[in-house]
């Protein structure tokens, strides 16, 4: 690694983004090693949340424009950027390229030691990041309900994202009864509780009772959120329960029109 750090484009309003914070706060990674950026905010006509690189960060200075698809085609943070000006993007492979790439951060790994639990670790976060979040990302719900004649509900708790949360919950609190300890996979902190955190937050949101439906979950996310790092993280972002998901207003109006 080169004396400049690494840097993390994210936003505290990206459950992605989250992913990574999490990792960086838990595992003890130096801001010296990893610097955040958070990204600018702006809402769409449709009051979908549009991320925007940062007024005045060199990177947008480079690109000419605040559109983040000229930084990274996909439009999506995290991006981790290295001091050679390689990207890195996805929370999954982020978090393993910063694991394999800082040999001198002191501390634990954060997966387990046995094959099969590590294993079981990555079955979470790939069962949050590919089957959960994509589906009750409230940008799909919107633009299904606007664009493409989906039945028109709040967005935040619309049929179609509490079915998804609840098919994969399901299936990982099936998982979490066999590996879960105190956390996730055993009774150390893995990558996939930092992956749980902001998707359990999500389904906060869309007004899950974890304790009724999830109880090992439930009791995972209790030990969790007491975790002074998790909480520091979740602070940061503006408490357990996401607050800011969509423009409301612009989001009724958006509607409006599109049942006209
Ligand atoms: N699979 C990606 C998901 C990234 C993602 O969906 N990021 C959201 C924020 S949580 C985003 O940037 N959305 C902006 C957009 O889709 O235009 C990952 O794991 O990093």
């Amino acid at each position: 690694m080169t004396d400049q750090p690494f840097r993390l484009f994210y936003h505290p309003a990206s459950s992605a983004s989250m992913r990574v914070t999490l990792y960086l706060r838990c595992r003890g990674v130096p801001l010296s090693n990893v610097e955040l950026v958070s990204t600018g905010l702006e809402t769409d006509h449709r009051g979908i949340l549009v991320f925007t690189m940062p007024v005045g960060d060199p990177e947008t200075k480079k690109a000419g424009t605040t559109d983040l698809t000229a930084f990274n085609p996909e439009g999506r943070i995290p991006i981790l950027l290295l001091p050679d000006g390689r990207k890195m993007t996805q929370s999954g492979p982020i978090v393993d390229y910063i694991e394999d790439s800082l040999p001198g951060v002191a501390g634990k790994a954060m997966l387990p030691d046995d094959p099969w639990l590590r294993a079981e670790a990555r079955r979470l976060m790939w069962i949050v990041a590919a089957d959960t979040q994509p589906y009750q990302n409230i940008p799909f719900i919107i633009q299904a309900m606007g664009e493409w004649g989906m039945v028109k509900a709040d967005p935040t708790q619309h049929p179609l994202r509490l079915h998804f949360i609840r098919r994969e919950f399901g299936a990982m609190e099936k998982v979490m009864s066999v590996c879960a300890g105190k956390f996730a996979v055993g009774d150390d902190i893995t990558m996939a509780d930092c992956f749980l955190v902001p998707q359990i937050r999500n389904a906060l949101l869309a007004g899950i009772e974890l304790s009724a439906e999830f109880p090992t979950m439930s009791r995972v996310w209790e030990n969790l959120i007491v975790v002074p790092e998790v909480c520091s993280v979740l602070d940061d972002a503006g408490g357990i329960v996401q607050p800011f998901a969509f423009d409301a207003e612009k989001f009724e109006i958006y509607s409006d029109m599109a049942e006209r």
